[in-house]
């Protein structure tokens, strides 16, 4: 199908919701290929309509990250300081005390930050490490924030338990699509995701999933990724893009840079593929100037991670994200 085709096929997918029912579309590769393909321009119309039509395009909801569990992880992710299988210099960690969890989520909730997400560089939770998270859980929703954790794979049972616990959201990306998925990662596979997603799904959790963009990935597998995304049912509730942070030692150290445009397409076509998902520019801020941040704005992004650290990387101070709001007459939700 040529591109301006596949674009036609999309003006029949409002018919649905003439008729009252939530509109689903199933997306193919060709239709969000011929996303990717159009004129700058009109790409980002077509993205700003559609943020237009489900939000408020001048409110932006902010999460704070902390890693409660730093280093020494099994798993070979090949963007990732934190797995023990690279040299990266990081040290490994045991899990914080719960104090300073706690600590941590005040002083974000202080600096305005709606929402507290929990990392671990886990395979996935054993059993001993789930009662001090869910302690953890507690006490930061006992705050007033609302709770996400990211802590690898789950077991059965294991996301009922956070549920009970209070968390709101999981994070667990598919972070690659399938293809490239195993030129990336061989010590879990992109299936293995999904079935963590559908646990979380189905214990009522939120669930926050997307992934990473300049891994030597094609276009074409940038928009493979984002169909995966947006045909999940329903796609997930918040979608983090993150732009490859380059951690020395890591098999993508030396990835070549995504230009910067076409990140910020990716954003536009998240946001046409998902109309109502919060979609965060995640990772990679830092390095990204105060205008291609404002791009990705106006290209639907109405999520970041708030605070100077993300996980191991650094993130802009909030001071300087206070200011970029200010500048573009940005709310925070
Ligand atoms: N271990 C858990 C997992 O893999 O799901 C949770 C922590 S893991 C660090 C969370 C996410 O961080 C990954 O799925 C990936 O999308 C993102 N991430 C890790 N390293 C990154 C990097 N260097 N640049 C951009 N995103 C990164
Ligand atoms: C997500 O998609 N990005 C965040 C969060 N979910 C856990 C993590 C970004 C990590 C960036 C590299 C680091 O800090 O080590
Ligand atoms: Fe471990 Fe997660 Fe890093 Fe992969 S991304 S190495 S699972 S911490």
């Amino acid at each position: 199908m040529t591109a301006s085709l596949a674009l036609d096929a999309l003006s029949d997918a409002p018919a649905e919701a003439a008729l009252n029912v939530p509109a689903r579309h199933f997306w193919s590769r060709a239709e969000v290929e011929a996303l990717f393909a159009l004129p700058f321009a009109d790409l980002m119309y077509r993205a700003q309509q559609t943020h237009r039509a489900n939000f408020d395009a001048n409110a932006v909801q902010r999460s704070t990250l902390l890693s409660i569990k730093t280093g020494g992880c099994s798993e070979d992710c090949g963007y990732c300081s934190q797995s023990a299988r690279y040299t990266t210099g990081l040290e490994r960690e045991a899990l914080l005390p719960i104090a300073e969890v706690l600590a941590a989520a005040q002083a974000a909730k202080d600096k305005g930050a709606s929402r507290f997400c929990m990392g671990a560089a886990w395979r996935g939770p054993k059993k001993k490490d789930l009662e001090p998270v869910k302690e953890m859980i507690r006490a930061v929703k006992s705050l007033g924030m609302e709770t996400c954790a990211t802590l690898g794979m789950l077991q059965p049972g294991q996301a009922e338990e956070l549920k009970d616990a209070g968390l709101d959201y999981y994070n667990h990306n598919l972070d690659t699509s399938a293809e490239h998925y195993i030129r990336v990662i061989s010590t879990h596979t992109q299936s293995d995701r999904f079935d963590t997603l559908d646990k979380v799904r189905t214990a009522g959790i939120k669930v926050c999933s997307g992934g990473i963009v300049g891994m030597g990935e094609t276009q074409r597998g940038r928009a493979d990724l984002l169909c995966e995304l947006a045909n999940m049912n329903p796609p997930p509730d918040s979608v983090p893009i993150n732009n490859l942070v380059p951690m020395p030692g890591t098999p993508l150290a030396d990835a070549k840079p995504l230009d910067p445009f076409e990140f910020v397409r990716t954003i536009a076509c998240a946001r046409i593929l998902m109309p109502t998902s919060f979609v965060r520019l995640s990772a990679g801020r830092q390095q990204m100037s105060d205008e291609l941040q404002a791009l990705c704005f106006l290209a639907g992004a109405n999520s970041i991670f708030y605070g100077d650290k993300l996980l191991t990387a650094d993130n802009p101070e909030a001071s300087r994200d206070e200011a970029l709001f200010e500048r573009l007459g940005l709310q925070a939700i």
